[in-house]
């Protein structure tokens, strides 16, 4: 069993009131977890690997320290798309918090991954209504800072960099199971290390997850050639409806719930598709529409760097990144793409759309 106590601390980068401000939040996370018994971890909805990541890393370290109450609860299944990760920490759903939010059942909520109380789902909703005490661990620049606690580091590449450094400043073990959790988190947030939000720092954490175990070429297969049969059927349905803008700068997409019916896919078989879009040549910027059900369209932007698509998203409502950013919009498929693309072209700098491709029909476009 491995205290809690700190050991030696690596600067963080940035500026003097930054490195003072993340040193106070490992100290203040340090005093939260020593002086709790009992954790409900929890992401966005439609957890991906950094949100799966995070959860299984502070899972194992939690449990290392001591602590018996651990619980990973999300909205959504989680558990088909990792299995590799899931395999290690049982993650539940709502039934395991009950119906009826419950302010002794934890000490501590975190939200690992997420940046608002909207993309929490069932799950946050039963948090907030219990009024458990929240601490945030993420990375993204729109955070909302709704916990007791909020640990943002916008320059890391994912919520499981965070937490690499809280664990390396507290001198916490760096198990196998939390380094390959880890590295997933990184790993797919940065797509296999191409996006922007790579730093040396990035680099250097992920270095030495390998060094901790990590298995990179196993992890670059679990992450990235498990594709379903639905999903690349989603893909081929989705790319029927692909339209070329802006002299090829942007390149945008739909899927209405017809694609998901046809594809026999869910909502987060599209998940994907637009790191697939930026790989085409000249292409700055890309949007995929992707209906979700009645709740309305979930936008999603990504771009290659020279355009800010979190500064996009923020103005809709939504938030992000720098380089991947979205937002629930309650329209119509067609009032979401008609609300949104004057505002992309005006993102790279066109008055409105110029050079667009015909469009293409298809029977389900
Ligand atoms: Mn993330």
């Amino acid at each position: 069993m491995q205290g809690n106590a700190r050991t030696e601390r690596p600067e963080p980068t940035g500026s003097t009131a930054h490195v003072m401000a993340v040193h106070a939040s490992w100290d203040r996370l340090c005093e939260i977890i020593d002086a709790s018994e009992s954790f409900l971890l929890t992401s966005h909805l439609f957890p991906e690997a950094d949100s799966i990541g995070s959860e299984i890393a502070l899972a194992h370290h939690l449990r290392r320290i001591g602590k018996k109450r651990v619980h990973i609860v999300n909205h959504g299944d989680s558990l088909e798309r990792y299995p590799f990760l899931t395999r290690h920490y049982p993650i539940g759903g709502l039934e395991t918090l009950g119906p009826t939010p419950n302010p002794d059942l934890y000490d501590v909520a975190f939200c690992l991954d997420v940046s608002s109380w909207d993309y929490t789902g069932a799950i946050g909703e039963w948090i907030q209504k219990s009024g458990t005490d929240v601490v945030a661990v993420d990375h993204h620049r729109s955070h909302e800072r709704f916990g007791v606690l909020d640990v943002i580091m916008e320059e890391a590449a994912a919520a499981g960099e965070v937490l690499f450094h809280y664990f390396k400043a507290t001198g916490a073990e760096i198990t196998e199971v939390m380094a390959e959790a880890l590295y997933a988190s990184i790993l797919f947030d940065t797509q296999g290390f191409r996006l922007s939000n790579t730093s040396n720092q990035t680099l250097r954490v992920a270095n030495e997850l390998l060094d901790h175990g990590a298995d990179h070429r196993y992890i670059s297969a679990q992450l990235f050639e498990r594709e379903s049969w639905a999903r690349v059927q989603l893909l081929r349905l989705a790319l029927g409806t692909l339209q070329r803008e802006c002299d090829g700068r942007l390149a945008w997409l739909s899927i209405s719930d017809d694609l998901f019916r046809l594809a026999n896919a869910q909502f987060v078989d599209g998940d994907g598709i637009l790191d697939f879009l930026l790989g085409l040549h000249g292409v700055e910027v890309c949007a995929m529409f992707r209906q979700l059900g009645n709740e309305g369209i979930k936008a999603t932007f990504r771009s290659k760097g020279r355009q800010d698509v979190g500064a996009l998203a923020e103005d809709l409502g939504g938030g992000g990144r720098a380089t991947a950013s979205g937002v629930l919009l309650k329209m119509q498929m067609h009032e979401a793409i008609g609300h949104v693309l004057p505002k992309t072209y005006a993102l790279l700098g066109v008055r409105e759309s110029v050079g667009a491709e015909p469009r293409v029909t298809v029977p389900w476009g």
